[in-house]
């Protein structure tokens, strides 16, 4: 009974079991294709999505500097409105213009004039030469002695 029935099955099965396993085959193949496919466009969104969350990341966060520093800017004008780094109040005390930040126009900012220069930040001659503080400092003469 095997007898017969073996070269039976072993005759007509192979076939189809060569066929079924083709299928299978083909089968796993598509499936690994769907699934590498699935996978390359989920990794290519999380890229994409990604790249995107990190543009507008930095964005928000040049955006937020920039309104720091603005607000730094603002906080400045309050108490130094020329920017030439004296304080209203040192202006007043120097009575330089706090709108001014080269009051006499010699070519050198107030406070330079007061701290580096010891020169009259009200008076663009100090040593009263003829030449400008700012022309005797460019070309390195004494702009508090006459003649040098
Ligand atoms: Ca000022
Ligand atoms: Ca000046
Ligand atoms: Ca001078």
């Amino acid at each position: 009974m095997n007898d017969t029935l073996i070269p039976s099955t072993n005759n007509t099965p192979p076939r189809s079991f060569g066929k079924i396993l083709n299928i299978i085959i083909a089968v796993i193949v598509v499936l690994l294709l769907v699934v590498g496919l699935v996978f390359g466009v989920l990794a290519l969104r999380k890229k994409l999505t990604g790249g995107a969350l990190s543009q507008t990341a930095s964005e928000q966060k040049r955006k937020e500097e920039l309104v720091a520093l603005n607000k730094a800017l603002d906080n400045i004008r309050i108490t130094d409105e020329d920017l030439d780094g004296l304080t209203a109040d040192q202006e007043k005390q120097s009575g330089t213009d706090p709108k001014k930040s080269d009051t006499d126009g010699d070519g050198i900012l107030d406070k330079t004039e007061i701290e580096v220069w010891k020169t009259d930040p009200l008076n663009a001659d100090t040593d009263g030469d003829g030449y400008k503080d700012g022309y005797e400092v460019k070309r390195n003469y004494n702009p508090l002695k006459k003649g040098n």
